[in-house]
């Protein structure tokens, strides 16, 4: 494969760009090489400066459940862009996107749109600290909720239970009100809800993890949480920016009968373009500004592109049978991957959840952050780049999702297997 052109963009654009890059998982660094410049998607696929096409499945980090250019997507952002861009004032469609997510989402009475799904945690995490008149947050190591600074905490060492910051420029007393658990230890969260329960306005929580690459909860995690969090007063956040809409269409609380008092979404509900959302109670959300005390705002927020965009998709996921489709086509990938693994002798751990999946390289299954740590990158970087050079596109990094859309067909799922199969058997030739 020639990537003349995305070398030639990729050294213009770290002339004037950080990293080259708008956002840093983009910038291959965590599997070498360099980034591939994407000229179009379609479908499931997507097409690089230099003509190269690729299966994609990483669906710009899961937003393009339809796949790419969904002709319903394009006519409605079409159709919106012909009566203007953004008026900052009220309109139809918000109200008609709002309501499609109250009658989706099993916990959501009232919702409001932001721009991010980081803009979404930010405000999420500030309502329940208003809602509650308590500071301190509980997340989980491995799990990402955005960039706000409260949320860029790692796990304090040894007794320092409370976060330390996971970013320069996060002063110590902006993360010094996150306290960050091992995820899928009930125990843990137990333990600290009784020291200091009543200081804790809310725990926030992937209820299928992504940024770690795909774990799931174990059994009766959830609703142990959902227990703790009613015991103590604490609110619970289901962060969903991932799994909204994703893995059922009232999204993981659907799926695993578990209500947060506050969901956070983004990605699939903005079909592409830029959209965040929280929502939940309606006495929680009533505290929100213009009615409440809580004061959040945004120029662009409920903007007629991004909702056009958003109402196409949900009205397309109506269908039920969607879903069904996606773990059918997403089962067949893990099983023929796995079974290509192990007809090479590779170790692999691969965690799938609906049609999110991750291929761990390890030998020891993957529940949490640390196990997940024990992965082997410099592995994954080469079944990366042995996938690239035959055209599927996976997530640039070992802890990430990768993501199966309506658009991929059998075909390119077996296509995808029997790719993953010369691969895995390159690797093991390799070994030996
Ligand atoms: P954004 O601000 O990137 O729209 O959303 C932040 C966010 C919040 N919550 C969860 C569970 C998320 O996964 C994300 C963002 N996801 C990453 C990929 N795992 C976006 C990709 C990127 O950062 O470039």
């Amino acid at each position: 494969m020639d990537f003349k052109r995305s070398v030639e963009l990729f050294l213009r654009a770290q002339e004037v760009i950080p990293g080259g890059v708008n956002s840093p998982v983009r910038a291959f660094a965590s599997v070498g090489g360099r980034p591939i410049f994407i000229r179009q998607g379609k479908g499931s696929r997507i097409y690089d400066e230099d003509g190269n096409s690729y299966i994609d499945y990483v669906c710009s980090w899961g937003p393009l459940i339809l796949g790419h250019a969904h002709p319903d997507v394009v006519d409605s952002v079409k159709s919106a862009v012909e009566n203007g861009t953004t008026f900052g004032a009220a309109t139809a469609l918000e109200v008609e996107l709002a309501e499609m997510i109250v009658d989706a989402v099993p916990s959501i009475e009232m919702v409001r749109l932001v721009n991010s799904g980081t803009e979404a945690l930010m405000s999420a995490i500030r309502l329940a600290r208003g809602f509650t008149g308590r500071d301190k947050v509980v997340k989980f190591e491995g799990c990402y909720h955005g960039h706000s600074d409260s949320l860029l905490a790692k796990a304090g060492s040894g007794i320092t239970t409370f976060g330390l910051p996971d970013s320069a420029g996060v002063p110590a007393s902006l993360t010094s009100d996150t306290f960050v658990l091992k995820y899928n230890d009930l125990e843990a969260v137990e333990k600290l809800a009784s020291s200091a329960g009543d200081e804790i306005a809310c725990i926030v929580i992937e209820p299928v993890a992504g940024n770690m690459g795909v774990v799931q909860p174990k059994e009766g995690y959830l609703q142990g949480m959902r227990d703790i969090c009613n015991r103590y007063g604490i609110l619970l956040i289901f962060d969903e920016v991932i799994t909204g809409f994703r893995l059922a269409y009232g999204g993981a609380q659907e799926l695993y009968g578990v209500n947060p008092d506050l969901t956070t979404l983004g990605k699939i509900i903005g079909g592409g373009l830029p959209v965040g959302a929280y929502g939940g109670r309606r006495d929680i959300m009533e505290f929100v500004a213009p009615v409440g005390p809580v004061y959040q705002a945004g120029t662009l927020s409920g903007n007629p592109l991004a909702v056009s965009a958003g109402i196409a998709t949900l009205k397309l996921l109506q269908d039920k049978n969607v879903y069904n489709t996606l773990c059918e086509q997403a089962n067949l990938l893990h099983q023929g991957l796995a079974l290509a693994a192990t007809n090479s002798g590779i170790n692999v751990q691969i965690n799938s959840v609906g049609s999110m999946m991750t291929v761990f390289f390890t030998d020891e299954p993957v529940t949490d952050y640390a196990s997940a740590k024990k992965a082997d990158t410099k592995r994954y970087a080469k079944f990366f780049h042995g996938m690239l050079q035959r055209g599927i596109y996976l997530a640039p990094s070992q802890f990430e999702a990768a993501f199966v859309s309506l658009a991929h067909s059998r075909q390119e799922i077996e296509d995808t297997i029997k790719a993953a199969q010369e691969v895995f058997m390159d690797m093991s030739a390799r070994d030996n």
